[in-house]
This record gives C-alpha cells, structure tokens and sequence, in this order.
C-alpha cells in the first residue's frame, strides 16, 4: 500500500471517534520530514544541526510521531529512556556513535559520560550528556499510549516505562530541589532548554568563562553566527559543563541553580500524566495527583508576579533567603497555562499578558515570541531573546484551549500550521515577520504540526481530555 492508501485507510479507522484532519497535503510533509530525520531507533531535531537524539525533542517528536506511528513513537521514548542513569536522570543528549565527533560540540569526549558519570549510574554502553532537559516524557508516554492503548498494551509500553519515569521525576524532585521548596532547579541553561534566554544573564554573570579559543564551536559553521548566542555566553555554558563534569555530575554545589516557570509546569503536568499511567496499570494515582496540586501551590508562592500578571523565575544562588525572582519576561512565564489545576484568575491574567504589548499574540505577533517585545535585549532573531518557536507556541495553544479559550487557541493553531509549512518547518521565526530561522525541516516543528493537524477543533474536548489526562482509548 502506498503513502496516500495507508493514510486513508488509517483515517477511515480513525473517523468513528473523530473528524478527518484538514490537511492531507501538509500531513504528509510533515511525516515526510520526521521520516527523513529517524535514525532507526530515535529521531534528530536537525540533520545539520543537531544530529543526535535530544530529550525534550524526543519527547514532543513522539507526540507527534504517534500520529504516524505508535511503534515508533513508543521505540523513541524507549531509545531515551535506555540511556537513562542510574540515578534516575534523563541525559539531555544521547549520541550516536556513527555521527563524527565534530558533528557537534560539545561531544562525547568532552562529557564523558561513563567515567566521569560513573558514581551517578551513567550508562556504560551509551555516550551521553550529563545534563538534563524539560520533563515532558511523562506527558508524551500518555498521550502516546492514548493513540493507540491496544498495542501499547500488547507491548507493555507503559508498565515498562511507568518505573522508569517515576525514577525520573524522583532525581528531579529531590536531587534538584536546590531552592528547598520542593521545585525542581536547573543548573545549565540547555537544561531548561531556551538556552539564551536574557533570563539567564544575571546569573551567568557569576560564572568566569573557558576561554573561546580552548573549544571549537560546531554551531557556527550551520546557523547565521549573527542568531547564536555570544562566544562568551558560550564559555559560561562551557564553564558550568566542565565544573558539573568534574565533581562527577553531584547536585547542590555549583554556581548556577534557577526555578524555572516552564521547567516546573511540564514536571507537573508530567506528574498528572503519571497518575494516569498509574491507574492505567491499576493503580489509584491519587497520590501523584495530589502531589502535582502542591507542587502547583508552589509555583504559584514561589514564581507568580500579581503585580506583572506572570510567572518569573527565580535565581535560587541569588540574593536573599529563598534567591530572587529574575525580573525578564520570558514565553516560560506563561507556559504554566498548561496546568489544569491552575486559578481562574491567575489563568485569565496569563491571556491578558499574553495578548498584551509585551508579548502581542494576536496583535502585533502570531506565534508567542520567546522573549518580551519591549525588553531591553529583544532581538528578533536571536536565539530565545525574541524568536517564536514552535514547542512553546504548541504549549500555550494546549493551554488557552485547556481554560477555554476557544478563539485565540483556534487562532494560534491556524498561525502553527500556516507558519510551519510556510517556513519548511523551521527551527524558529522572526515573531513579526514570521522570517524561518535556523534550521528547517525541524523534528519538533514537524512532530508538532501533525498533532495540530489530527486535534481537529471540532473534537477539542476529547484532545484536551488527554492533556488533562483522561483515556478515549
Ligand atoms: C543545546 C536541540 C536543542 C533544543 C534546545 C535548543 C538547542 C542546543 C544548542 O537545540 O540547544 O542543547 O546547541 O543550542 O535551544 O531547546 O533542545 O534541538
């Protein structure tokens, strides 16, 4: 059967429980990139770019992957959750071994991960990172299952992933828990994965740069240099890598730790997924619930700004008990719309920030940009200081629909799709112009773009139902 046939047939299963996705054409570009970027057992967010697997990548290209293919949805988290260390964190890299070590820096020999990893149960037979990438493989493990629960049960998807999973929220909700509060930190800022957010400027401020002439920079020979972060930004993140590789990847002691907003909502809708893994495999999941409505009690005490009508994050190595709230208006500040247990009025203040002048979405803007419109170091193409992306967009789209916002959600997921297919899929966009940037032909841009496709708004309430976690499967 060819392309066109299997996709048909497949729909014509599908259209009892939903209507057809609008359109056939995109659809099948889009799986055609995530057919072009799958390496047989995961798939790159860039075959220029970044050509190994990435953790967070992963995790929304499964989401999307799972409209094509449940198998292969399920085998790309699997692949992750197989270089997994022992202590339960997930490796924001893992690399090929095929890929030349001057493909990307930095690479394996500058990680090491299974020697200097060792004491923290890196893996032996796999080369990784040591640092870690937003939680959101617990959310991606459900909605994965919920495409297709009669194979995953077969396969035993979620009872061989739910021991893996809670091991992982585990190392974040203790080992992380640098700030005390019972939130997770970040201690790179790849970890949280905007990685040159003006967030985090204050804070690499402390940090004393590698020398730029002691590592070569891969990014540089695919990208515009003029979108990348700064040769010295990229010392500081080499500094903290090498530090954090060097007291052999033990949390608690080095010189950046930030709360971050979107980090922590993802950990918690993550934690709600989890419960309902759990009770998919007969358990209550009442405690894990309850947990994720703390922990949202948390973030809200620890990062919500009345005042500003948004969350910040919060420089837990800062000044003053508790560290300091960051005061840069980043997209991540109002990615905690995804949360389902979320206060009606923190929920409408975080749409009125949103479309307001500085963020514009629907006015001066169509996707969320990354960065403040009206914030001192805005730029519209660099990297996370102003750009709109499309994972983060694809969030607060889940969001506005979670709290029923019907007509900006349907807004947004029209500008997703339209910008996706007009960009080749890009990497990010200029948020005014919607100019591609970066790569094309991008894994989670893609991945996001089918899931967009196959959540048709006439059926919003059974696709937020899996968000919120429930099973139409
Ligand atoms: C460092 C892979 C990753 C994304 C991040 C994005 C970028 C890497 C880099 O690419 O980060 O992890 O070299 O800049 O910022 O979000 O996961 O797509």
């Amino acid at each position: 059967m060819d392309r066109t046939a299997q996709l048909t047939a497949r729909r014509a299963d599908r259209d009892i429980a939903y209507d057809p996705p609008p359109d056939d054409a995109l659809h099948l570009r889009a799986a055609g990139v995530l057919e072009a970027n799958w390496t047989g057992a995961s798939t790159v967010p860039s075959r220029s770019l970044y050509p190994h697997q990435w953790s967070w990548d992963s995790a929304f290209i499964a989401i999307g992957l799972r409209h094509v293919s449940p198998l292969r949805a399920q085998t790309e988290l699997e692949t992750l959750l197989d270089a997994q260390w022992g202590d339960g964190r997930i490796p924001h890299i893992v690399f090929n071994p095929s890929v030349p070590l001057d493909a990307y820096f930095p690479s394996p020999d500058f990680w090491r991960s299974s020697t200097a990893g060792q004491s923290a149960g890196a893996p032996r037979t796999v080369q990784t990172s040591g640092i870690v990438q937003p939680p959101v493989h617990a959310l991606a493990a459900w909605l994965v299952h919920c495409a297709d629960p009669g194979l995953s049960r077969a396969r035993g998807f979620l009872a061989r992933t739910y021991p893996r999973l809670a091991a992982w929220h585990r190392y974040l909700l203790h080992r992380r828990d640098l700030g005390g509060a019972g939130l997770a930190s970040v201690v790179h800022p790849w970890e949280q994965g905007m990685d040159n957010s003006p967030c985090w400027d204050a804070p690499l401020s402390r940090v004393t740069p590698t020398p730029a002439r002691s590592f070569r920079r891969a990014d540089l020979a695919h990208g515009a240099p003029e979108d990348r972060p700064t040769d010295l930004d990229y010392g500081r993140y080499v500094r903290l890598a090498t530090d954090y590789r060097d007291g052999g990847y033990a949390d608690g002691t080095g010189d950046f730790a930030v709360e971050d907003p979107a980090f922590n909502a993802l950990l918690i809708a993550s934690e709600h997924a989890l419960a309902r893994i759990a009770q998919e495999l007969g358990a209550t999941g009442t405690a894990r619930h309850a947990r994720a409505e703390r922990l949202t009690a948390a973030l809200i005490a620890r990062m919500w700004d009345p005042a500003e009508g948004m969350f910040f994050c919060r420089d837990v190595r800062g000044d003053g008990p508790g560290g300091e709230l960051i005061p840069e208006r980043s997209v991540s500040g109002l990615i905690p719309l995804l949360l389902p247990k979320l206060p009606r009025d923190i929920a409408t203040t975080l749409v009125r920030t949103m479309s307001g002048p500085h963020f514009g979405l629907g006015g001066t803007t169509r996707l969320v940009p990354s960065y403040d419109l009206l914030g001192e170091a805005f730029e519209p193409h660099r990297y996370w200081r102003g750009p709109a992306w499309f994972n983060t967009s694809w969030l607060l789209e889940r969001g506005l629909r979670l709290h029923g916002e019907r007509g900006r959600a349907d807004a947004l997921r029209r500008a997703i799709l339209h910008t996706a297919d007009a960009s080749g899929f890009a990497e990010y966009v200029n948020p005014y112009t919607v100019e591609a940037c970066g790569a094309t032909n991008f894994g989670w841009t893609a991945a996001l773009t089918l899931d967009l496709l196959h959540d048709h708004p006439s059926w919003d309430t059974n696709g937020i139902k899996e968000l919120k976690g429930g099973n139409r499967g």
